[in-house]
């Protein structure tokens, strides 16, 4: 079917979660509803306070804005506006935004009669910033323990994060985020690599089939996870990248306070070594 043709049948009125009818409407290609609203209104309003925040503090040179949160002496409260209660502010206008996006797309989902896997994934991202400025925050007593808002002092912040923990890598959860990291670029390299070799044939030549796909890797490797197996492990290996991210800050400092490297002192400290005095 012609993507406009596709379009009439399916710009349907109805599978809204808020207000109905009422906003149940397109601008141009764009579907609105209450989310869509609310995600214009949030992301506006947060972008111009960064923007009014930079004016404050006198520079608008991108490398340098920074809208940083309270000090620790804040604690969980309000902090005054300019001493960390925009940058309160700002988190909540973002986290309200990613939400109401996140909820466009079940709307969206829900009209097409799709599965939610797109805003179920997207909600992944959204627990990432959520965890990093809200719940470690919060666990750890002081809104002062969230990320700045600027490019540079959001790097300085995950430097001086990862030092105060000595030495990153060697947080157990951190390796395993890492690892799902790279293997997700290698399954989506794999399957940008095997669909571009299959489906943009050189001039003259016929696109390939999926059965060309599967016996490439069978021949390579005796195995073919299969067309939807693919996008299963490439969604499954995405999403517990950004689960384990989560996880690995959330322990350090709130579960684990020394320097990751001892932590591993469990291994040495078993009761199966054999001891000065001998067994
Ligand atoms: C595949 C397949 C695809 C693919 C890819 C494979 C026809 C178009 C990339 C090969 C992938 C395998 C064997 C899994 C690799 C495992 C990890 C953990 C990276 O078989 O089916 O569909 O795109």
């Amino acid at each position: 079917m012609a993507l406009l043709s596709f379009e009439r049948k399916y710009r349907v009125r109805g599978g809204t979660l808020v207000g109905g009818d009422l906003f149940d409407f397109w601008v141009g290609p764009f579907y609105v509803g209450f989310f869509g609203v609310t995600t214009a209104f949030f992301a506006l309003l947060g972008t111009l306070l960064i923007f009014w925040g930079a004016s404050q503090q006198g520079t608008f040179n991108p490398w340098l804005i920074n809208i940083a949160p309270p000090d620790l002496k804040y604690g969980l409260g309000m902090a005054p506006l300019m001493d960390g209660g925009l940058w309160q502010i700002i988190t909540m206008c973002a986290t309200a935004a990613f939400i109401s996006w996140a909820l466009r797309e079940v709307e969206i989902c829900r009209k097409l009669g799709m599965g939610y896997h797109v805003p179920f994934a997207f909600s992944f991202a959204i627990l990432a910033y959520v965890t990093l400025v809200i719940f470690r925050p919060l666990l750890m007593g002081a809104w002062g323990h969230g990320f700045p808002y600027g490019i540079f002092s959001h790097l300085d912040w995950v430097s001086n994060t990862g030092y105060a923990y000595l030495h990153f890598h060697y947080n157990p959860a951190h390796m395993l985020a890492v690892t799902l990291f790279f293997t997700t670029t290698l399954a989506l390299a794999l399957h940008g690599g095997l669909i571009l070799s299959a489906a943009n044939p050189e001039e003259g030549e016929e696109a390939k089939t999926p059965d060309h796909e599967d016996t490439f890797f069978r021949d390579l490797i005796g195995y073919s996870v299969g067309t939807l197996g693919i996008h299963r492990l490439g969604f499954l290996l995405a999403i517990n990248a950004v689960f384990f991210s989560a996880v690995c800050i959330i322990i350090s400092g709130p579960v684990w306070t020394k320097g990751w490297p001892e932590w591993w002192n469990w291994w040495l400290e078993l009761p199966i070594w054999p001891g000065q005095g001998g067994m």
